[in-house]
């Protein structure tokens, strides 16, 4: 089958720390969790590294606009944008940081080595400066006078600086790419390289004056100068695989993927290969880019300031929601257009009406007519035959779109397998089949069903984990936690008939589209109850109510009345209840309540609480509100 043994190494931008995180970011690193999710559960071993990029002078500006020493602001970005890939649920092995000392020390030995090769020379030099770009910029590269990605006008900079000879590996980076076609990849970006590589290459400038940049890693042949940024970035690639000693850079360097958009097409395309042979290092394996986020007509940018916050639209809409969108969306290496409209209108057409209705569909059925047991099938029809067929066919092609980055082409395949799915029920017509009292072919058509839906279930884990293996848990396949269902051998028919299946909520729940804004009452309404006015059903459906199964409880030193509990709501939530006075805390372990979560957080005797435990009041005494019978935790309350 498609095992892949050799070791696969992903990297996302290292992004900078100089605005918070936003859904351009957020894509490019959801791409790569899918593929090191994949290739995981393909056998292959993998390591996935994201960071941030935290010299420079843009970074210095931040911090000084925020009134905050720079140490400390890039401390606080860094770990918004960790903090930011913990909550998307982002799988990397490393989170590597600029200012760790572990890379400066990489980045110092390779100016060394560089160096001693006669690879860098001192000069003058006078030229257009983008600070934006934070790199002296051709006049051809201007669009009206600008440079087009920060559209300011570049200054007039003339100082002295070391330059690395990158003009010398020009014909030998054409042939390398011209020997090796998917090293850039998709074509249009391979195309732009060596359309820019036709000009004679110019060197780089590697350095900055400490005098005017004190923030970076200073030049180890010369103190009075700091690398330039992009020098010090781009070697993180290497630095965070323990370059040169480690086994781990032995191991994963040679299948080492680059995911980045095509802002830093040049930089990736050109300066790194030249700087890995110029250091006598293999280059990477490809430079895979992509295109930008559109909103309305401008790319999605910090500088722009036209930016969505990835937590908020999860918030909003659920992380697999979102990460399905991304990845079925875009086409890898082109433009799209973010919108609102498009995101809810793929939940409520894909997720909750394609793939949920029949997911809860399918369940259903089992669960009234096999008691909620896996079926033991009879002899094969063709049209079961061509379900088990085409599963095959599509998991077939999913293993070679995945890995070429063709995510819609993959889950436009997958959707078939669903759509067919659903057409074979309605044919098949199990409900007639049972009122016919036809034992035997109704349990062949369901667990036809069941087994199709498995495997749609474990080619989805890359892309919606959590989905995916809560899917898996119903279906009665118990999968290690960090493991999942391995996809290089899925095999028809292993589902043990016998198996209990579990019911749940519905996996993605259909969105009310425009919704109304949330508007004041136009004249006051009667009170309700004193001091509450009457709202509408906008204003309630403001309130994010779920279930959660609380997993921790404990004393808040000094309170008696508040607790310190963590509730499972598909992920922990750290939440203050004022209980202490009603419950024990040991008692309340494994009960389920009923939570606000999108309170804004709050820190209630010095501890953070994320959210609000529902409680009646009653005789003096509080009493938690829990679900009648016990759901699947964070499941919504309409
Ligand atoms: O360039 N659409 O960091 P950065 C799609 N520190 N992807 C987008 C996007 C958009 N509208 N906006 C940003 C840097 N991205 C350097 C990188 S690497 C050695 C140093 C994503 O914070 C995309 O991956 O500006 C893009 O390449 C990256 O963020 C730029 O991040």
């Amino acid at each position: 089958m498609h095992t892949n043994s050799k070791p696969f190494y992903v990297t996302t931008p290292i992004y900078y720390v100089n605005a918070e995180p936003h859904i351009g970011h957020a894509y490019t690193t959801i791409v790569a969790d899918t593929l090191a999710r994949f290739h995981r559960l393909m056998g292959t071993e993998t390591f996935f590294q994201t960071g941030t990029d935290e010299h420079g002078e843009k970074v210095v500006e931040a911090a000084n606009a925020r009134k905050m020493p720079v140490r400390e602001y890039v401390d606080q970005i860094s770990g918004q944008f960790q903090a930011t890939w913990d909550a998307l649920n982002i799988s990397y092995d490393n989170f590597i940081r600029t200012t760790a000392s572990s890379h400066i020390r990489v980045v110092q030995a390779i100016l060394q080595k560089v160096q001693d090769q006669g690879d860098i020379y001192f000069s003058e030099y006078a030229g257009h400066y983008c600070y934006g770009c934070e790199r002296f910029v051709l006049e051809r590269e201007l669009v009206d006078g600008k440079c087009p990605d920060h559209l300011v006008k570049p200054t007039f900079v003339k100082e002295g600086n070391y330059f690395f000879r990158m003009s010398h590996y020009q014909d030998w980076l054409i042939d390398h790419i011209h020997r090796h076609p998917e090293f850039i990849r998709p074509e249009r970006y391979r195309n732009e390289v060596l359309s820019f590589l036709k000009e004679p290459l110019e060197d780089l400038c590697i350095s900055r004056p400490k005098a005017r940049v004190p923030w970076g890693i200073p030049l180890p042949f010369d103190d009075n100068y700091v690398t330039y940024v992009w020098f010090d970035a781009l070697i993180n690639y290497l630095s965070g695989l323990g370059y040169p000693d480690s086994p781990t850079f032995a191991k994963f360097w040679p299948g080492c993927q680059h995911l980045i958009a095509k802002d830093i097409l040049k930089p990736h395309g050109i300066y790194w290969p030249t700087m890995l042979k110029a250091a006598g290092l293999p280059l990477y394996q490809h430079l895979n880019v992509h295109g930008y986020w559109q909103m309305g007509t401008g790319k999605m940018s910090k500088s722009l300031g036209n930016v969505v916050a990835p937590l908020d639209l999860v918030k909003r809409y659920g992380l697999d929601q979102v990460r399905y969108f991304f990845l079925r969306e875009m086409v890898y290496g082109l433009d799209a257009t973010f919108s609102e409209e498009a995101l809810s209108g793929r939940i409520n057409a894909d997720l909750a009406n394609d793939l949920g209705n029949l997911f809860s569909r399918s369940l259903a059925m089992v669960f009234k007519y096999c008691q909620g047991q896996v079926p033991t099938p009879g002899p094969l029809e063709p049209q079961d035959q061509a379900i088990q067929e085409l599963a095959q066919a599509v998991w077939q092609d999913y293993l070679a779109f995945l890995p070429a980055l063709e995510f819609h082409k993959a889950l436009m395949r997958l959707w078939e397998l669903i759509g067919e799915s659903n057409r074979y029920i309605v044919l098949s017509e199990p409900w007639q089949l049972y009122k016919e009292q036809r034992q035997e072919r109704l349990n062949t058509v369901l667990y036809t069903i069941l087994e199709a839906l498995r495997w749609v279930a474990a080619l989805l884990q890359p892309i919606m984990p959590t989905s995916a293996i809560r899917m898996l848990a119903q279906l009665g396949i118990s999968t290690a936690p960090a493991k999942g269902q391995a996809l290089a051998t899925l095999t028809w028919g292993e589902m043990q008939p016998g198996t209990t299946l579990s019911r749940g909520e519905a996996l993605f729940p259909r969105l009310e589209l425009q919704e109304p804004e949330l508007k004041p009452a136009a004249s006051p309404q009667p009170a309700t109850a004193p001091g509450k006015p009457e709202i509408d059903l906008a204003s309630f459906q403001q309130l994010d109510l779920r279930i959660g199964t609380i997993v921790r409880a404990e004393r808040i030193a000094k309170s008696d009345k508040l607790l310190k509990v963590v509730v499972d709501l598909g992920e922990p939530r750290q939440v203050v209840a004022g209980i202490a006075q009603n419950y024990q805390p040991d008692d309340l372990i494994g009960k389920q309540v009923l939570v606000v979560v999108n309170l804004k957080p709050a820190k209630l005797m010095g501890v953070e609480s994320h959210g609000m435990l529902l409680a009646a009041k009653s005789e003096g005494r509080l009493v938690l509100v829990s679900p009648e019978t016990p759901v699947v935790p964070g499941a919504t309350v309409a």
